[in-house]
């Protein structure tokens, strides 16, 4: 019999993602980590109170009050996770105080990245409320173009890299962010997403990986899924030694006016360019 934890729909996405994210061999060892925000179930919203204790956050989050995330388990495995969802994952409740955190079911040891997805939440609830999953994970051949001399600028990566395929930009017309280097799993990288997701649904990190925020799980892997095959057909073209040219601007523009997107585009780092 199912307890009321593996009841909770959206278990099931979680490790058929995870599961997508191990057999594309984006997610190796525990690498990456998922979160899904929900509506804390009513059935446990008081248990917290007598069954674990307050773990105090780094960030203060005063918009995830009251609300949940079901999260990856430190150091558990995509492929892992796929097959045995209760075991790997947890069920967290942000207090009302929006700076600690309690155990609510499955997993009891979270990511350590916890609080840097709980920025990112935070972003999205401020932003893109109907946004309420994140994927962190290690596609190569995005991390590849992160190493690229001609790809230090996001615009340009953007702009080169989503015209690969004449429905990329369409599904992200802001483009994809970059983040300079910071150490893995630290909160500076956490709050420099956050920061970033603002304006982009996803964003590269440097030499590590990958972030996509979505509607739901699918979504996000959907999201990833657009930039990864555009990237894919940018390195089968430089591999058989072609240079890469993508679509003309007349022709993106074209297809971004004709899906109403064109201002999302041509708006798309703005926000780079002010002070
Ligand atoms: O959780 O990928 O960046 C494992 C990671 C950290
Ligand atoms: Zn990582």
């Amino acid at each position: 019999m199912k307890t009321l934890f593996e009841k909770i729909p959206e278990l099931d996405e979680f490790a058929e993602v995870c599961g997508y994210l191990s057999q594309r061999g984006w997610s190796e060892g525990s690498g990456g980590n998922l979160s899904f925000r929900i509506k804390t179930p009513s059935y446990i919203a008081t248990k917290h109170k007598n069954t674990s204790n307050p773990v105090a956050l780094p960030v203060a989050v005063p918009e995830l009050a009251g609300q949940s995330l079901l999260i990856s388990g430190t150091e558990t495995r995509a492929r892992e996770i796929a097959l045995r969802p209760a075991e790997n994952i947890g069920l967290y409740i942000i207090a009302d105080d929006g700076q600690s955190f309690y155990w609510l079911a499955g997993n009891k040891n979270p990511t350590s990245e916890l609080p840097s997805h709980c920025a990112i939440h935070q972003t999205l609830c401020r932003y893109r409320p109907e946004q309420r999953a994140i994927i962190h994970t290690h596609p190569p051949l995005l991390i590849a173009l992160t190493q690229c001399a001609e790809f230090q600028k996001a615009e340009h990566l953007s702009e080169l890299i989503l015209s690969m395929q004449s429905e990329a930009r369409l599904q992200l017309p802001e483009g994809v962010g970059l983040l300079d280097f910071h150490v893995p799993g630290s909160l500076e990288l956490g709050e420099a997403s956050a920061k970033l997701m603002q304006y982009h649904q996803i964003i590269l990190w440097y030499m590590h990986g990958a972030l996509a925020s979505g509607k739901t799980l699918s979504h996000a892997l959907d999201q990833l899924e657009v930039v990864n095959k555009a990237a894919e057909i940018f390195w089968i073209l430089k591999s058989a030694g072609c240079e890469p040219c993508g679509m003309s601007r007349e022709n993106m523009q074209k297809s971004l006016s004709q899906f109403g997107r064109l201002q999302r585009y041509e708006q798309a780092f703005n926000y780079q360019h002010r002070s």
